[in-house]
């Protein structure tokens, strides 16, 4: 018996594809192919990387096929190429990359007709369908750093309004609620689709804490530049008295009500003190998940370094996550709203370099009770 359909998987990833090039849809290929910044892809690699990794998963490994275009794959390795040389590899560009994005997806679905996905398949890639999972997540999340990439690009409009950060005012003085000492259980069960660095789920010793029912507002990260000349979040500019938000090349006053967020770890860390608190683990995190509101705006930086949970095992490759743990990333948890619900899972790690402000990334507080 199958849990999940091939009827299901076919339509989840046609829509991923639809949201992919709506994404784009405003571009033309000099858009598409520019060097907005050296810590982020040109938007072609990132649609080549899309279709390439499809490619490699679903037609090369599940469907034992050749690649459409030999060794191009190599170039979107994205261990094997920094993001600073994306710009320059001999990436697939224009129509000819709008042509190899379509044509994996015939192939994708040709061999997912002929595949076993149930929960008795014996090879763990197939097994309820991990594989079709793990290829719809990472068109996703590349979908929100194609939208990192996009606050760079001047005048875009996008044409689908969650392309854009939805009103979520939040008090400037959070209530805080109270978690108790105790053992909690930590990442994601056996059942259902996660990434290797959720697994395995564990039991956490946890000493009491508060922690802040809500995000820190921009009122609330404003006072902290006043009182301290702490840097402004990312493409915040001066205006009179105020502060505009100068993504996409637009001029909107910041609202002091809305969660802040293009902070990096850094400034997050130094607000928690201002504050007399603390970011939370992402332990702590995770245990209060169910009691926090204003989720879903900014992810939120923890105070954890991201490393491997006790009896860690790389699945399906070693580059998704275990080539990062104890690099110097920090945790973020939560969501943004540039992420699809379908990766905000409670349990889902982020991470990134703690200088890093081109995420969508806030925080919230906790302290020692
Ligand atoms: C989980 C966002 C850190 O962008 O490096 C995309 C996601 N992994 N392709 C990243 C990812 C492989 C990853 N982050
Ligand atoms: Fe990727």
């Amino acid at each position: 018996m199958s849990s999940v359909s091939k009827a299901a998987i076919a339509e989840a990833l046609s829509e991923a594809r639809e949201r992919t090039l709506a994404l784009i849809e405003p571009l033309d290929d000099e858009q598409l192919n520019r060097v907005y910044s050296p810590i982020l892809s040109p938007l072609a690699w990132d649609l080549g990387h899309i279709a390439n990794f499809e490619e490699l998963w679903l037609v090369q490994t599940i469907g034992g096929r050749e690649p459409l275009h030999g060794e191009l794959g190599r170039f979107y390795d994205a261990i094997e190429n920094p993001r600073k040389v994306r710009g320059e590899l001999p990436i697939l560009r224009d129509a000819e990359l709008r042509s190899y994005m379509a044509d994996v997806r015939e192939r994708t679905l040709d061999v997912l007709e002929g595949v076993e996905i149930g929960s008795d398949v014996g090879d763990p890639l197939l097994r309820d369908g991990f594989v079709y999972e793990l290829l719809l997540a990472h068109e996703l999340q590349h979908n929100e750093t194609m939208l990192q990439l996009l606050q760079l690009v001047e005048g875009y409009e996008p044409v689908w309004a969650e392309f854009s950060p939805p009103a979520q005012p939040v008090p400037g003085e959070p209530e805080t609620v109270r978690v108790e000492a105790g053992e909690y259980s930590i990442g994601a069960p056996e059942q259902g689709f996660a990434y290797d660095n959720e697994r395995p789920r564990h039991s956490v010793e946890l000493a009491a804490f508060e922690i802040d029912r809500t995000p820190v507002s921009n009122g609330a990260y404003i006072s902290l530049m006043e009182a301290t000349g702490a840097e402004p979040p990312m493409f915040w500019e001066r205006d009179g008295d105020g502060w505009v938000d100068t993504s996409r090349a637009g001029r909107v006053p910041i609202d002091p009500a809305q969660p802040v967020i293009h902070v990096s770890w850094h400034q997050a860390d130094a607000f928690a003190r201002w504050a007399g608190k603390r970011l939370p683990s992402e332990h702590e995190w995770e245990a209060a998940r169910d009691r926090l509101d204003g989720l879903g705006h900014g992810w939120e930086w923890t105070s954890s370094d991201f490393l491997a949970y006790p009896g860690f095992e790389a699945f399906p490759y070693r580059e998704y996550s275990e080539v990062f743990f104890g690099d110097g990333y920090k945790v973020l948890r939560g969501g943004a709203w540039a992420t699809h619900p379908r990766v905000a899972r409670p349990t889902f790690r982020n991470w990134d370099l703690p200088q890093r402000s081109q995420i969508f990334a806030g925080l919230r507080c906790a302290r020692d009770a």
